[in-house]
């Protein structure tokens, strides 16, 4: 067996695992990353699209602040459809901010891949069987295979950055899973067309949710509330079209451009939280610990928003510190966490068709959205949590 050492050993080269190496590395921390896909399939992964201002500042602090000011767009405002007819919620002008950046998960991934590389950081791709062992100890390890030979690296702190369908989460006995399963999915396509709207649409319709979103320069993402079990096969690219168009309205259809389909998904949607988010020496960080449904937009932002606590309490622990900030880590994450889970089990009901349709919950419903939409007290309340609670 290969043994070697680092200060943290990270698990996943995702969006959470490579933004907390590229801090680490800024203060001459030595991190490992085991990855257990290949870079084309992370590279290739195409995810969130809204980055509050903490999660471009936490990415201007890893060194990547030019893309984002060169390739992000800011939007100060986001766009709600009811039933065809639309509302502007200024997030700018209600928050005091300048709103939110749309910037695609891709490109933040690609970049920190890069960037760690290219200065000399250590990224196992592949890496088969990635266990954590003996994480209650002060010299926690990390065994797993590649190109295969058995490797064990010693660390002072491991960070479980591996998603949702990581190993990490497992390795906290005791905790407790809160979780719910929501009963619609989405079908999101990426289209080599220009966006109808220069700002993000969220479509409550009859028929179903649709969201109209982009990916700077010039592409469309848009997707479309559906059954969890459906068959892309049965959704050709003229249905997917039709259906974006009658959800957007007879009003705005004609503002819908079509191109060719560049990608398409179906993602299921989950609320989780796992508490507490570390065991001994092992933090968790990001999907890891929690999922939100995609409609608040907030699942790149809470992994973002977990490594700066992370990133910090870690500084202060490898620097001589007391370790008090990485005692209180989960703590002090949770408490921004299941903020963030209550704004995106409440836009998700708000904006989805109900499995009950015609029932006294969705009156309750459509009322809720007509007061939003006429209230400046309940559209800031919208826009101060879409932009981002302070960290
Ligand atoms: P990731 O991105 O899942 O990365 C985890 C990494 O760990 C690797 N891994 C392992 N490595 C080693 N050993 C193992 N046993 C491993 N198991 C897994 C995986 O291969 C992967 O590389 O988690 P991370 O870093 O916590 O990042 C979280 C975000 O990816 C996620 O929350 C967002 O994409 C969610 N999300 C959105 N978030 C936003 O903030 N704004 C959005 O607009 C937004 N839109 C979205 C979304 C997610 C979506 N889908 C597909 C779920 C839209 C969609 C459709
Ligand atoms: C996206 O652009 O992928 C996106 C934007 C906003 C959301 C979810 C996804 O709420």
């Amino acid at each position: 067996m290969a043994t070697r050492r680092t200060q943290v050993g990270i698990i996943g080269a995702g969006p959470a695992g490579l933004l907390l190496a590229q801090l680490l590395m800024r203060e001459n921390i030595d991190t490992v990353i085991l990855e257990s896909r290949d870079r084309t399939h992370v590279e290739g992964r195409i995810r969130a699209g809204v980055l509050e201002q903490g999660t471009v500042n936490l990415l201007g602090e890893a060194g990547m602040g030019e893309e984002v000011m060169r390739d992000g767009q800011v939007h100060g405002g986001i766009e709600i459809s009811l039933d065809g007819r639309r509302s502007r919620i200024d997030l700018a002008g209600l928050t005091g901010t300048s709103g939110v950046t749309v910037y695609g998960q891709t490109q933040v991934v690609r970049t920190l891949i890069a960037k760690r590389l290219g200065a000399g950081g250590e990224i196992v791709f592949e890496a088969d069987g990635v266990v954590p062992i003996d994480v209650e100890s002060n010299r926690p390890r990390l065994r797993y295979r590649s190109g295969g030979v058995e490797h064990e690296l010693v660390c002072d702190f491991i960070a479980g950055c591996d998603g949702f369908h990581g190993v990490s989460r497992s390795h906290v006995p005791g905790a407790r899973v809160y979780e719910r399963v929501w009963p619609h999915a989405w079908l999101g396509i990426l289209a080599e067309a220009p966006p109808p709207s220069p700002e993000l649409i969220y479509a409550r319709h009859p028929r179903g949710f649709a969201l109209y979103s982009m990916r700077p320069p010039g592409r469309s993402r848009l997707y479309l509330q559906c059954e969890p079990d459906i068959d892309p096969a049965e959704w050709p690219d003229g249905r997917i079209w039709e259906e974006l168009r009658r959800r957007l309205g007879p009003d705005d259809a004609g503002m819908l451009q079509e191109g060719p389909v560049l990608e398409r998904l179906v993602a299921s949607m989950r609320s989780v939280v796992t508490e507490p988010m570390h065991h001994g020496r092992l933090f968790l960080a990001g999907d890891a610990a929690h999922i939100v449904p995609p409609t608040g937009a907030k699942g790149l932002n809470l992994a973002a928003s977990d490594v700066h606590y992370l990133s910090r309490a870690i500084v202060e622990s490898c620097r001589g510190g007391s370790g008090a900030r990485l005692e209180a880590y989960s703590r002090t994450a949770l408490a921004r966490v299941w903020k963030a889970e209550r704004f995106s089990w409440w836009m998700t009901t708000l904006l989805h068709r109900p499995v009950d349709h015609e029932g006294f919950e969705a009156r309750i419903l459509l009322a809720e959205l007509e007061y939003l939409l006429s209230s400046p007290v309940a559209m800031a309340s919208l826009a101060e949590n879409y932009v981002g609670l302070p960290l």
